[in-house]
């Protein structure tokens, strides 16, 4: 039996603690607290610190999930969070204004973590806003995502959010082989 850890990033209300909530196996460990008046415009609550949640797989392995707060005030966790992770799943809500600039942000951010695991992209809400699609995140960032799994998602989905662990454990395999 293995034991991985992933971590769930991304800007806030992509649904990183949706996602944990949505698949983990116990009751989720999550920190949040009211949000400030910017991100009240989105949602009620906002992650300070961390979630947590768990999943075992079919084969016995135990994925431990991490997710972050996106709020950048808070950024001094994404780098806690990451270490002895396997990976990265980024979570991109579609009805931002700017979703290019806030997947820009994420990649720039995480670039070190990236460069040395592997990383799929989810794109959430896009049944809110269909654009942009896949094809234009694609031509709109070229060989910087050209590697990377990126798929439309619900955080809300158990399918769509185990897909994307399933692409995440794949790609990380293949990178230690
Ligand atoms: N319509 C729609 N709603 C979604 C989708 N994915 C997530 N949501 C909703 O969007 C909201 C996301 O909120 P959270 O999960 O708290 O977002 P977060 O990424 O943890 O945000 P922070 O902790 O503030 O950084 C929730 O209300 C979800 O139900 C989707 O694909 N479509
Ligand atoms: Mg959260």
């Amino acid at each position: 039996m293995e034991n991985y850890k992933i971590i769930f990033s991304g800007p806030v209300g992509s649904g990183k603690t949706t996602a944990i909530e949505t698949i983990s196996d116990i009751p989720p460990v999550k920190t949040e607290a009211k949000a400030s008046d910017e991100v009240r415009r989105i949602k009620e609550n906002t992650t300070v610190a961390m979630d947590y949640g768990r999943i075992k797989l079919e084969n016995g392995d135990v994925v431990h999930l991490y997710g972050t707060p996106g709020q950048e005030r808070f950024d001094f966790m994404w780098e806690i969070l990451t270490q002895e992770g396997i990976g990265l799943i980024l979570l991109i809500d579609n009805s931002n204004p700017d979703p290019f600039k806030e997947l820009n942000k994420f990649l720039l951010a995480f670039s070190e973590f990236i460069d040395s695991t592997s990383i799929v992209i989810g794109i959430t809400r896009s049944d809110i806003s269909p654009s942009p699609t896949t094809m234009e995140y694609h031509t709109h960032f070229g060989d910087i995502i050209s590697h990377i799994p990126l798929f439309t998602v619900d955080a809300r989905s158990r399918n769509d959010m185990v897909m994307l662990i399933e692409a995440l454990l794949s790609s990380a395999e293949s990178i230690q082989v």
